[in-house]
């Protein structure tokens, strides 16, 4: 296993648009599984392969409390969706920055595991939530970009701020 460095935005790599899986093999699994030890160790409850420049549609999701549920999703697609929820969110490509973001209550997902089998998941709440902001980056979608641009601004200014006292 390995630890993948995350870009951060407004790095533009966070914008490319992932290319679909045409095969799941041992190079998707071990992609997952080092998401995963990434993942865990930020800590975060997702990660897309966007953002340790995996340009592959390829998402990872534990919202449990104890990292007791990792879910690997590849090729996910939102088969439906329904209502409305506001959630706090955060991203491990966005340190420090949380906002709130309205989302689908509910999605029902389609997609591949890790055996390449195809399967599906209602989710909703969080996880519905972490579904959403996934499939998000897969389309280049950060989602600050849900903010207005005045707000958009104001975390790239803060952001810069932060990288110059870092480095
Ligand atoms: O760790 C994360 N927490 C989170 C909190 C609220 C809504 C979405 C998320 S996902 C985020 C990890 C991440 O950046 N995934 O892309
Ligand atoms: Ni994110």
């Amino acid at each position: 296993m390995a630890l993948l460095p995350i870009l951060r935005y407004p790095d533009p790599r966070l914008h490319k648009k992932a290319a679909l899986v045409s095969r799941v093999d041992d190079s998707i699994r071990k992609l997952i599984m080092d998401m995963a030890e990434t993942m865990y160790e930020a800590p975060g409850i997702g990660l897309a392969a966007t953002q340790v420049d995996v340009h592959k549609r390829v998402i990872i999701i534990d919202v449990s409390e104890d990292k007791s549920a990792l879910l690997a999703l590849i090729n996910p697609e939102i088969l439906e969706r329904s209502g409305e929820q506001v959630c706090e969110e955060g991203c491990l490509s966005v340190p420090g920055i949380y906002e709130k973001v309205t989302r689908s209550e509910r999605v029902k997902v389609r997609a591949l595991d890790p055996q390449g089998k195809s399967f599906t998941l209602e989710a909703e709440g969080l996880l519905a939530v972490c579904v959403q902001h996934e499939i998000d980056h897969l389309e280049g979608k950060v989602f600050v970009e849900h903010l207005s641009l005045l707000k958009q601004g104001r975390i790239k200014a803060k952001l810069a701020k932060q990288a110059r006292i870092t480095a």
